[in-house]
């Protein structure tokens, strides 16, 4: 699948939140009409969410909206990841509903997801009746305490006339600066009780105001560093993506000649096919990305935040290394990582602006040697690690399909324009290494909370947002066993995603590691017959349990199984072809195939494995 990185979808702000406007004549109507009313103002127009008691006042002026779709989902967790996919797909503020009590706990895990993504999203929950509160009533759950440390915000919302505004600020809050989760928590007699609805309210956020502007004295600074570089390299995350700035960063690639490396949250921040794209940094990263870190004189880090699975050991990390560190959000710089000129904006003002200063630099002739010539002694190092360390997998000998081969034609075979949402595993590994990304929002997954389970209902939320694109889902047999059901979301909305199940028979990640260091003791790994543990059965992965195939049937999908590399292409191409319901490939690969390369957890990423046994050797002249 190839691509120019264009149209990196554009972070969505709410349409109207601020004194000023001219507000519309009030209208009187309840809580839950003014609740509508107010998604509809601030442009929401898919909700993924599932009723009950407390929030059922808002179901029923639901079904008069004309701008508001509901997406009945047949878990919270799924409305969660469904609205996250939405987001991260479109750049707009994904939106979910539960009840209170369980369905609003469901919401815990999208929440904790989003949080660590940095998504937009706000999750929309019914409360017991205000009086009810801290009693133990029905289906109580304390969701704004529980939530807490794994949101942007919360609001409990117990007054009708409090309903407008609130849900302006939490659409502000979670679009705005480092984008987020926000809990809008409504009890029960606040959506039942009369009220008057005027738009738009006048907000009241004193102590919120995101710096997006970079103060020019540190991009001076930063520019000067970058002119004076031997080795640098541009560290790009998820930041990059959630403001818009690819065209920005390529521009600044160019311009320096610097080797880029985009994160796991990254991927598709700069063309992968680019001559300057390293691959991915980190436990599963390229050894060119991994050892350019570790070797590298300057890291400019641009909204990324040098996570522990990007730094493999802290203390030995990048140690020769000046640090650049811009981020939207100022806790994330010196949190991990020192930074030596620290800029605080929107990665698409802070990288336009470098652009600048790095062509003043050159202009005043303020470049240094290295930099002046493009770091050609650089680029020779790293085109050494590229091609003597390339990315690669073994075909098993036994004619079964290899699980990386599977990911890499789908990707190759998938129409332009594809998204694809990983689960959590050796298959999301295998998923961001051998399909390219050559173009924004088109790789979905849950990076930082790595939350199984994602993938399905993700690429709903997706396919419903970007209709027009391809929606591959790439899951794991354990991924898929925790959230399958919302194919029946996805059936009954005519939503036809594409999923292909890389079955290995087995928690493959969690496998590998007990291959690696628990000297093969596969406990509870196994997902076949005989899976507590022990030996494993003779009789080798026979019963199907479950029958993906079968299962796929019963939600109203077309299920197909592939086990013969030679039918391999025929089925991803008849799923390609199927643009009428969800169709799941139950993909049968081999259960030892590992990913490689690997720093193993706890360890330096000097000590970067580039296949079983093989540790790449640098030569001491490289330092
Ligand atoms: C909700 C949740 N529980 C447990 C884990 C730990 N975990 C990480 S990867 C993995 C195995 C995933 O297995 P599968 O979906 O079959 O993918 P594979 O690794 O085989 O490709 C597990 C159990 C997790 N990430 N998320």
């Amino acid at each position: 699948m190839t691509e120019q990185a264009t149209g990196a979808p554009k972070p969505q702000q709410p349409r109207a939140r601020t004194g000023g406007q001219q507000q519309s004549a009030p209208v009187e109507m309840t809580g839950a009409q003014s609740l509508i009313r107010a998604l509809e103002e601030v442009g929401a127009d898919t909700v993924f969410g599932l009723p009950g008691g407390a929030i059922l006042p808002a179901y029923d002026p639901m079904m008069d909206s004309s701008g508001l779709r509901h997406i009945l989902v047949r878990h919270e967790q799924g409305a969660g990841h469904a609205a996250t996919g939405y987001a991260q797909a479109t750049g707009k503020v994904g939106v979910c509903m539960a009840t209170s009590g369980p369905g609003a706990t469901n919401l815990v895990t999208p929440l904790a997801d989003a949080h660590m993504d940095s998504v937009p999203l706000v999750a929309i929950t019914g409360q017991v009746a205000s009086g009810s509160i801290g009693t133990d009533a029905f289906q109580e759950a304390d969701i704004c305490g529980i939530s807490m440390p794994v949101t942007k915000h919360n609001f409990l919302v117990t007054d009708a006339d409090e309903i407008p505004r609130t849900v302006a600020e939490a659409f502000h809050i979670a679009s705005t600066g480092r984008p987020g989760p926000v809990v809008v928590d409504i009890s029960k007699d606040a959506l039942q009780e009369r009220t008057t609805f005027t738009w738009p309210p006048v907000t009241d956020l004193p102590g919120y105001r995101p710096v997006t502007k970079p103060h020019s004295k540190q991009i001076r600074e930063a520019a000067k560093l970058i002119a004076q570089a031997r080795r640098p390299v541009l560290y790009v995350g998820g930041g990059v993506l959630k403001s818009g700035a690819t065209g920005e960063l390529k521009v600044l690639a160019e311009l320096t000649r610097a080797p880029v490396t985009t994160t796991l949250m990254g991927i598709g921040a700069f063309p992968d096919s680019h001559p300057q794209h390293l691959g991915m940094p980190g436990m599963h990263g390229t050894v060119a990305a991994v050892t350019a870190l570790q070797k590298a004189d300057l890291i400019v880090a641009l909204g990324a935040r040098f996570d522990d699975r990007v730094t493999g050991r802290l203390d030995s990390f990048a140690p020769l290394a000046k640090v650049v560190h811009a981020d939207i959000d100022p806790a994330e710089i010196g949190k991990n990582r020192a930074a030596d000129v620290p800029i605080v904006g929107d990665a698409r003002e802070v990288i336009a602006d470098l652009v600048v200063a790095v062509q003043a630099e050159a202009d005043g002739e303020g470049l240094g040697e290295a930099a002046g010539a493009g770091f050609p002694d650089w680029w020779q190092q790293l085109d050494r690690w590229r091609e003597t360390y390339p990315l690669g997998y073994d075909l098993p000998e036994d004619g079964s399909l290899a699980p990386q081969q599977v990911i890499q034609r789908i990707g190759e075979l998938a129409p332009e324009g594809t998204l694809f949402a990983a689960g959590v595993g050796q298959h999301q590994m295998w998923a961001a290494h051998f399909i390219q990304y050559d173009r924004p929002a088109s790789w979905l997954n849950s990076g930082g909370l790595g939350t199984m389970g994602y993938a399905v209902p993700a690429a709903l939320g997706a396919k419903v947002g970007q209709p027009d694109r391809t929606v591959w889902a790439i899951d794991g047999d354990g991924c898929f066993q925790m959230t399958n059901q919302e194919l029946v979301t996805a059936a009954l909305n005519g939503v036809p995603l594409k999923v292909a199940v890389i079955n290995n028979g087995a928690l493959g990640m969690v496998r590998q590691w007990q291959t690696l260091f628990y000297d093969q003791r596969y406990s509870n790994t196994q997902l076949y017959e005989g899976g507590s543990g022990g030996e494993a059965p003779q009789q080798g992965r026979g019963t199907r349990c479950p029958d993906f195939v079968k299962l796929a049937e019963a939600m109203g999908c077309v299920g197909i199984r592939c086990e013969d590399p030679d039918q391999l292409d025929a089925v991803i191409e008849k799923a390609n072809a199927i643009n009428d319901r969800p169709v799941v490939i139950d993909f049968i690969v081999h259960e030892d195939a590992m990913v490689w390369p690997m720093v193993a957890a706890g360890t330096s990423n000097d000590e970067v494995m580039a296949a079983r046994g093989v540790r790449p050797d640098f030569g001491d002249d490289e330092e």
